[in-house]
């Protein structure tokens, strides 16, 4: 069975995890505190530390660089999921890249102002030490004042997302692709504390993102079961 090695709240993981559960593809969920990776170094053979990656049998998937998206690649060779039609190759990595990098600096400083919420006790000064080491003595808290204009900036990065939804239920048309799922774990991050919502002032985003929490993608091939 595929397991997920993951950090509940990162947004690339929730991209991952929801592309398993919509494809109702049978995986276990294996987390992992934010300030130990020693699991991760051990199973890729001390060659990454970051999450997610996944286990599949003797098989275990990482990515190469930032723009690689080798586990949703895997997953869509494997089940068939239909995720990635060539025609829509360029489209698609370019808007991932806008919102791994554009949608997600907001959402991820914005998630971050709940981190005595989201990260376990024991795993808090870690968690801290890590922040500010990458982005300086005090970030979360300049963040907690920064709020207001972290929503604002993230409400203007998401008209565009807004505007691809006017003629169609999916970004990029009739059926969700692979960048549908990314922009859903990138939001998916931003709504984790059960404290944050979707911009009021995109409604069609709001629906998009109601369609996605429940969506169906088929799996046209299934693992075999082992006996
Ligand atoms: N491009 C990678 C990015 C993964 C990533 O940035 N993961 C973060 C968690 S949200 C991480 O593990 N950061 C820990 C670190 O870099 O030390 C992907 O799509 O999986």
């Amino acid at each position: 069975m595929i397991t997920l090695l993951q950090v509940p709240y990162s947004p690339y993981c929730i991209v991952q995890r929801h592309i398993l559960e919509s494809a109702g593809i049978r995986f276990r969920i294996l987390n992992i505190p934010n300030g130990d990776r020693s699991l991760v170094w051990r199973l890729t053979k001390e060659r990454y530390y970051q999450v997610p990656i996944l286990r599949d049998g003797k098989s275990v998937l990482f990515e190469t660089d930032d723009n690689s998206q080798i586990l949703a690649k895997y997953l869509d060779d494997k089940f068939q999921l239909g995720l990635f039609p060539p025609e829509k190759d360029g489209l698609q990595a370019i808007l991932w890249r806008y919102f791994e990098n554009d949608i997600e600096s907001f959402t991820f400083k914005i998630n971050d102002t709940n981190w005595r919420q989201n990260v376990p006790k024991s795993d808090q000064l870690r968690f801290l030490r890590h922040k500010e080491r990458k982005f300086g003595r005090g970030c979360l808290d300049l963040w907690a004042e920064e709020r207001p204009a972290l929503i604002e900036g993230l409400t203007q990065a998401l008209v565009p997302c807004e505007q691809m939804l006017v003629s169609s239920p999916y970004l990029l048309g009739k059926a969700p692709l692979f960048v549908d799922f990314d922009l859903f774990g990138m939001l998916g991050n931003f709504l984790y504390s059960g404290q944050e919502k979707i911009p009021a002032a995109h409604t069609r985003l709001a629906a998009w993102h109601a369609r996605m929490s429940s969506v169906k993608i088929t799996a046209t091939k299934r693992e075999k079961l082992r006996s």
